[in-house]
């Protein structure tokens, strides 16, 4: 039985290929800590020519994906469960649904713990021009953005989402360390970190990480941390 189960739907499925499989997603997956399962949106077009996109209503330069069969491919991926009747078309809630796009509410590290307590998640990762706003009205429950700055697609978005919420899935290795000292749960930046060797290209190491003084050690990483912070991200200090 896994902790969370995520649900995403694309019309580039391989496209995620690389980042389940390596490293720690690629062990919490195997592990059964996360279940991840990747749609091709394809499979709901209905016409020979599979079409997922048409031209805009109004006018105007490229693509828009159609409503139609998004809302399928969602209604089918809501009502495939393990138990043996459907939560949705048995009327209960549906599962998170998160549209991707430049407009949605910028993803933190509250909204990936918010997004980490739920046991499903669905992913909507649109391509072209976006998607027919109806899908947002009628269908996402969501909707997220990475950050300011323009992708060609939801997906680097979602593998974002899968990372940071599966750091947070209980059982998943790696995820229980110095929780209170990392940055974003601390509300600062991290201080700085060094390893061997002891000397690179004629730069040490600050003398104090070498001393064996280890309150003097948390003191200095501390005063880094909060001067970091100040100088980059003064926002993160904003309350305090
Ligand atoms: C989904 C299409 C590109 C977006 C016209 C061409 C998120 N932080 C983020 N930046 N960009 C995205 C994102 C971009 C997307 C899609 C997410 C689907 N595009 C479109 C609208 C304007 N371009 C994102 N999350």
């Amino acid at each position: 039985m896994s902790a969370v189960r995520i649900d995403v739907l694309t019309i580039f499925p391989g496209w995620f290929e690389g980042p389940l499989t390596t490293s720690l997603l690629g062990r919490a997956i195997s592990e059964g800590a996360l279940d991840v399962r990747v749609h091709d949106l394809r499979a709901w077009t209905t016409d020979r020519h599979r079409s997922v996109d048409a031209a805009p209503y109004g006018g105007g330069a490229g693509m828009v994906m159609r409503a139609d069969v998004w809302i399928a491919a969602c209604e089918a991926v809501w009502n495939d469960e393990e138990a043996a009747a459907s939560r949705y078309a048995a009327g209960g809630s549906r599962p998170r649904t998160v549209l991707l796009t430049p407009r949605g509410r910028p993803l933190d590290q509250a909204l990936a713990a918010e997004l980490a307590g739920e046991d499903r998640l669905v992913l909507l990762c649109g391509r072209y021009e976006g998607i027919d706003e109806r899908v947002h009205e009628l269908v996402a429950t969501d909707e997220v953005s990475v950050g300011d700055y323009v992708l060609f697609g939801g997906e680097v978005a979602a593998a974002a989402i899968i990372e940071a919420v599966t750091r947070l899935v209980p059982g998943v290795v790696g995820n229980q360390e110095s929780p209170a000292e990392e940055s974003f749960t601390s509300g600062l930046l991290e201080y700085p970190q060094y390893t061997r060797p002891a000397e690179v290209r004629g730069h040490g190491v600050p003398e104090v990480l070498t001393s064996g003084d280890h309150a003097a050690i948390e003191r200095w990483r501390r005063e880094r941390a909060t001067a970091l912070t100040r100088e980059r991200r003064p926002d993160l200090l904003a309350d305090d």
